[in-house]
């Protein structure tokens, strides 16, 4: 963004008819979205470029002869006369600090004086979130297939917006209240969760609901789950059935809407071409890069999983959206050594369909870092005695220690005094749970150095529907007997109280114990911020986000799932080491925290979102004539091989009738 804006061509054609986008990306919108009947920024009185500037002049001398905290209602009248409305701030410092920005851009422009400037303007008081596959839901849900950090990502993120929203439009001396709407799946068949109500306020927030619209088809309404990688025959009318339903509840459109995953990017691109809204995307995971050489043997993965449509859709959506928002650097342009998630994208060829020779500017200024964090209420240091729930410690030792077998968990921990070498994850393949039980049994020191404890999935085949978990359940209990683990080792099914996971994180670091995440490929891996912001020395895999987030013996270990060995060496060697110099383990334990304060919380995330959502709605507006050929492409590449590709997907059937109207 930085880079186009510094063009002077560029900023010639912003400042000459600056007045108009102004008015446009302000006042304007709110009256459309009817927040207020009132304009924002600028009334009729300001209709030229030279009179802005002579009133701004004014208004500046006016202002900074009264004290910086006069409220704005008390100076509200006289500034109406100038030709000024609410939305410059709160008081007269504020006030006057925004007017010397936009003087500033006026006379001498420069790029961050225009960011700094349209990241506080009034431009987002709706926000339409967009995570389509299921299960969504605030309970019950993690762990569930094909849900996990996605769900943790948009809730946390939700809540922090909301109080950023808040902030900035009390700043900004308006008393409009914002509204955030997640959009996902109705599943009716919703299995003890909440998946099945239309509307739901998501706790911790006053202002952001959960909006849940159903999968239908010429045959009904769709009443069981179904995996990520079936969806893409139902995306389409789940598209024109949300804009019904977003814009009632708005009673307008969104000012933002963000997708998240392939299929919710895709309904964004829908919906933002619909409404003429901007689009942000979120990846989370580009499958493609989980899956290696899953574009040249794409054939071979049709029947199970239809890349074919997924990555059609992911190149849809990256071209469409107007930013792009990443958890890493390598994310997108990946490292010195490796290809990044949104680079794997730039030329690629799916035999005997098509062959992409630009798919995507890795340098395009449209990408943007990130990160997201962990929420600090549930996950802190376990050294925070004072907020530490010692009431659940009873509950969390019959979880690790009870002798009694029961459906939770499979083994048992003989010698609790060990540390325990933990990790939670779905049950997926590309988490390579099974293979850290298999370097764990395999290396005989480790095992008598410490204990495994996993919290994975299901672990009875009957309870799952999800393939690629039913494998993993099978392989795990393989393992257990072929490596006699029983006595060393224990498989917790999937846990969905956050708040016990941190109290468990924090449990497990009182024991000097640590994480282990030891995917093949892990996009970002929130797992990884939870634990280290627990204060839990974390070894997690090399293979994509993790890899940025730990500074290998800094502040965690990196470790290679691909090299089982070389990771049971690096733990024991770990282990033995903070048994001689126990000081060692607190060094790396504060190292990731201190690593985490830096750079990975929610507050950073919230604040720097808001800002690119005002510059790239801004942008979107001065640039709308450049992007038509790139649209008119995405259009046709959308109807001619994406709708083509789609029907090769089989519906789902619901296993009994299902009455249409019952829900
Ligand atoms: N999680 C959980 N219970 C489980 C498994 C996972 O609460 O049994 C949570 C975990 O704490 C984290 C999220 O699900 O917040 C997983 O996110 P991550 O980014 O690590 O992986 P993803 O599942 O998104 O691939
Ligand atoms: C999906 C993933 O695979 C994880 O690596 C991320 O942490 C999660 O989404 C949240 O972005």
């Amino acid at each position: 963004m930085l880079r186009l804006l510094s063009c002077s061509a560029t900023l010639a054609c912003i400042l000459g008819d600056f007045n108009k986008p102004l008015r446009s990306c302000v006042g304007y919108r709110a009256t459309c979205l009817a927040i207020s009947n009132r304009a924002l920024m600028l009334n009729d009185r300001i209709q030229s470029m030279s009179r802005l500037e002579s009133s701004l002049a004014k208004a500046e001398d006016y202002l900074s002869k009264l004290p910086p905290d006069t409220s704005y209602s008390e100076f509200e009248y006289a500034l109406q006369g100038m030709g000024f409305e609410r939305g410059w701030g709160n008081n007269a410092e504020r006030v006057l600090s925004m007017m010397r920005l936009l003087s500033d851009i006026l006379q001498a422009p420069d790029p961050s004086t225009l960011e700094k400037f349209l990241g506080k303007i009034p431009m987002v008081f709706n926000v339409v979130i967009l995570s389509v596959h299921g299960y969504f839901g605030q309970a019950n849900v993690l762990g569930l297939p094909d849900t996990g950090g996605q769900v943790v990502y948009i809730l946390d993120q939700v809540r922090s917006l909301e109080n950023e929203m808040l902030l900035k439009l009390r700043q900004q001396g308006l008393d409009i209240n914002p509204k955030i709407l997640i959009v996902t799946r109705l599943i009716p068949d919703a299995k003890g969760t909440s998946c099945n109500q239309r509307l739901e306020r998501v706790g911790g927030t006053e202002y952001a609901h959960i909006l849940r619209v159903p999968f239908r088809n010429e045959k009904g309404i769709l009443h069981k789950w179904i995996s990520r990688f079936d969806i893409w025959p139902y995306l389409e009318a789940f598209t024109e059935d949300a804009a019904s339903e977003i814009a009632a509840e708005l009673q307008g459109v969104p000012d933002l809407i963000i997708g998240n995953y392939s299929d919710g990017n895709l309904v964004a691109s829908l919906l933002s071409y619909k409404m003429g809204v901007t689009q942000c995307n979120i990846a989370h995971a580009l499958e493609k890069t989980k899956y290696p050489d899953s574009d040249l043997y794409w054939k071979k993965y049709e029947e199970k999983y239809h890349f074919s449509c997924q990555f059609t859709a992911d190149l849809l959506a990256m071209n469409n959206a107007d930013f792009i928002i990443t958890s890493t650097y390598q994310e997108i342009a990946g490292t010195k050594n490796t290809v990044g998630q949104y680079e794997n994208h730039s030329a690629f060829t799916l035999p005997g369909l098509y062959r992409v020779v630009h798919g995507i500017d890795v340098f395009d200024p449209k990408f943007n870092i990130v990160s997201p964090g962990a929420d600090m209420t549930i996950y802190f240091s376990y050294t925070e005695k004072e907020k530490r729930l010692t009431s659940l410690h009873s509950t969390l030792e019959k979880l690790l220690y009870d002798p009694e077998q029961n459906d939770d968990h499979v083994g048992n921990i003989s010698d609790p005094s060990k540390p325990m070498i933990f990790s939670m994850a779905r049950l997926d393949h590309v988490k390579n749970i099974t293979g850290l039980v298999e370097c764990y049994a395999k290396n005989t020191k480790l095992r008598e150095l410490a204990n495994l404890v996993l919290v994975a999935g299901y672990n009875d085949v009957n309870k799952s529907s999800d393939r690629e978990e039913i494998a993993e359940i099978e392989k795990m209990h393989k393992l257990i007997k072929q490596y006699k683990l029983d006595g060393q080792m224990r498989w917790i099914s999937a846990q969905t109280n956050r708040a016990r996971n941190g109290e468990l994180y924090r449990y497990i670091a009182d024991g000097r114990g640590i994480f282990v995440q030891p995917a093949f490929y892990e996009a970002f891996g929130l797992t990884v911020v939870e634990a280290m912001t627990c204060g839990l020395p974390t070894f997690a895999t090399c293979h994509g986000g993790p890899a940025e987030i730990i500074e290998d013996g800094v502040s965690g270990f990196h470790i290679d799932p691909y090299h089982p060995d070389k990771i049971s060496a690096i733990i024991a060697d770990f282990l033995v080491k903070c048994k001689e110099e126990p000081s060692y383990w607190v060094k790396i334990s504060e190292g990731g925290l201190q690593r985490i304060c830096e750079r990975y919380t929610w507050k950073i995330y919230s604040e720097r979102l808001m800002t690119l959502a005002g510059v790239y709605s801004f942008w979107k507006y001065v640039s709308k004539l450049e992007r038509r050929e790139t649209r008119r492409y995405l259009e046709m590449f959308y109807i001619l091989k994406f709708r083509e590709l789609v029907k090769s997907v089989p519906l789902a059937v619901d296993e009994e009738a299902h009455n249409v109207n019952s829900i």
